[in-house]
């Protein structure tokens, strides 16, 4: 598939995805759509990839929502039949690989539902985050009310929806929305710096460590404790274990085959 909305790029083991719509603030269109689950399925599937970064292009949004001139003539029977969005659910929050949404200027209702499926959100200090969708009279559709619930919790997330009031980068970071703020000048810096330590660690571990915090949201505690211990035991396994230990013992830098 060759792209016309969005920009891919491999930097060694990193691969950035730019959303590239800045004329319509990155809104997401159904093109959008189509072409970053290809775009992360691919990531997902190259061995030689092992971090990935997906931000918007311009200073002005990471994305300012699912495209509204799009969707505001569309019936509801197609929003239904088309299972509207699902896809990003089984192409972009599915991967076993981790990524990281870098964040500058607006991510308002879509655009703040595809960032929070990040693994963390790292944000210029320009960045606002909104579901603004009831002012549209509508609600989320991509996840928003269940993971900005559990990122930032009832009190903070039920006025967001129920008002439309965007939260600022430093409200974001106080409420665990992200992971950490930097100037917009470092934020694609920042964040590819971060992927490539990300990438250099031994991937079977990371897969794991990936689901295992993913478990935290998905699961109750004792289960999640249970599953934890279990995949702990499985990464005993590995040959990077074994790497990974005498390199520690011997003082020197481990070298990581993936399994
Ligand atoms: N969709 C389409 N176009 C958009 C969008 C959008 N979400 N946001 C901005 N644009 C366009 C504008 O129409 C404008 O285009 P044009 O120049 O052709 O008029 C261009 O981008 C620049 O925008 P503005 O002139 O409005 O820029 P401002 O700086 O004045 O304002 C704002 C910036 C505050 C971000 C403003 O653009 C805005 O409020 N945008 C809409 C934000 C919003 O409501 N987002 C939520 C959309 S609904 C949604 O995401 C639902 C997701 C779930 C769907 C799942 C279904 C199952």
């Amino acid at each position: 598939m060759s792209y016309e909305t969005i920009l891919v790029e491999q930097r060694d083991a990193v691969t950035l995805i730019t959303i590239n719509r800045p004329q319509a603030l990155n809104a997401l269109n159904t093109q959008v759509l189509a072409e970053l689950s290809d775009a992360f399925a691919k990531y997902d599937a190259d061995p030689s990839q092992r971090c990935a970064v997906l931000t918007g292009s311009g200073e002005k949004a990471f994305a300012a929502g699912a495209d509204i001139k799009q969707m505001a003539d569309k019936p509801a029977s197609d929003f239904f039949l088309e299972d509207f969005f699902s896809g990003w659910q089984r192409d972009v929050v599915a991967t076993r690989k981790p990524w990281i949404a870098a964040v500058a200027g607006f991510a308002l209702g879509g655009g703040c539902e595809v960032a929070m499926m990040a693994d963390f959100i790292i944000a210029a200090d320009t960045a606002k985050f909104g579901q603004p969708e009831i002012k549209l009279g509508v609600a989320p559709g991509m996840g928003g009310s269940q993971r900005l619930t559990r990122a930032v919790g009832k009190a903070k997330a039920m006025e967001m929806c129920l008002t439309g009031r965007m939260m600022d980068a430093a409200e974001a970071e106080r409420a665990s929305l992200v992971s950490r703020v930097v100037p917009a000048a470092d934020l694609l810096d920042e964040a590819l710096k971060t992927a490539a330590t990300i990438a250099a660690m031994p991937p079977m571990a990371t897969m794991i460590n990936k689901e295992m915090v993913n478990l935290a949201f998905e699961s109750g505690l004792n289960q999640g404790v249970l599953s934890e211990r279990r995949l702990f035991q499985i990464l005993t396994a590995t040959e990077d274990k074994m790497e990974g230990m005498a390199a520690f013992v011997e003082k020197r830098p481990g070298v990581w085959k993936g399994r």
